[in-house]
């Protein structure tokens, strides 16, 4: 029954597609291209759709082609009244013809979904989820295999968790933990069962900070007694070398 169920929706899926292939011809020629390669899984692609909707395209850069698609719905308020409200922004940043950035906006009007194609090969590698406006969520596909690899979780739009797929196997190894902002504490997964292995605790690291200024204490009284200011410590010389050569001067 299962196997049924799946090969008939198949053939609904492919029909659709198909009437939709041949209705659509507009979308391969001049707008935004709904629905990137890499998608599968877009709640709210349709909002991007033009069909039906009021289109304010741009031409930023002057060559007579669209660049920015602005693609407004029509609802109607309480008072009755028919208003435009922003549903989608889809934008092509690199004057190329394909669309590499969209904007998806909520029934409220702010933004709930931006994606963006950083490399310009079609495929979508940054993800930013947002409620209310307020980010919740990011992914990123650093080595442009369409897979993310980094995840950025929010909480009220502050980062307070990142994790990583740095072996780009589709398991996360690296997590990043912050509190009030702050880097809290980092776990390791060394030996690929998906677990944390090892913590690094910003207790632990904050005395090997890279803090230049504490890194290299110079006792300044030391040093003025000490003839041994033969410049071993880049920073510190400039100083030693103004009291010594106006000593020397002298
Ligand atoms: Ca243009
Ligand atoms: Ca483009
Ligand atoms: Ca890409
Ligand atoms: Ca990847």
């Amino acid at each position: 029954m299962k196997t049924t169920a799946v090969s008939l929706s198949g053939v609904l899926l492919s029909i659709a597609l198909a009437v939709s292939g041949c209705k659509g011809g507009a979308t391969n020629g001049p707008g935004p291209q709904t629905g990137p390669s890499a998608s599968n899984k877009g709640p709210d692609r349709s909002r991007c759709d033009t069909k039906g909707k009021r289109v304010v395209k741009l031409d930023l850069n002057r060559d007579k082609q669209p660049d920015v698609w602005n693609i407004y719905d029509n609802k109607i308020d309480r008072s009755g009244t028919k208003v435009d409200i922003m549903a989608c922004k889809a934008v092509d940043l690199n004057f190329d013809g394909r669309t590499d950035l969209w904007k998806y906006y909520d029934d409220s009007g702010s933004i709930s979904r931006e994606e963006m194609d950083l490399d310009f090969d079609g495929r979508i590698d940054l993800t930013t989820y947002r409620r209310g406006g307020k980010i919740e969520r990011q992914e990123l596909d650093t080595n442009y295999d369409g897979r993310p690899d980094i995840f950025k979780y929010y909480e009220d739009a502050k980062l307070v968790r990142i994790e990583r797929d740095s072996a780009h196997d589709g398991k996360i190894d690296y997590w990043e933990y912050y509190e009030g902002g702050q880097l809290d504490r980092i776990g390791y997964d060394n030996d690929g069962d998906g677990r944390v292995d090892h913590w690094d605790r910003a207790s632990q690291t904050a005395a090997a900070a890279p803090q230049p200024a504490e890194t290299k204490p110079t006792p300044e009284g030391e040093d003025a007694t000490k003839p041994a200011e033969g410049g071993d410590a880049k920073g510190a010389n400039k100083s030693d070398d103004n009291k010594g050569g106006g000593a020397k001067a002298e």
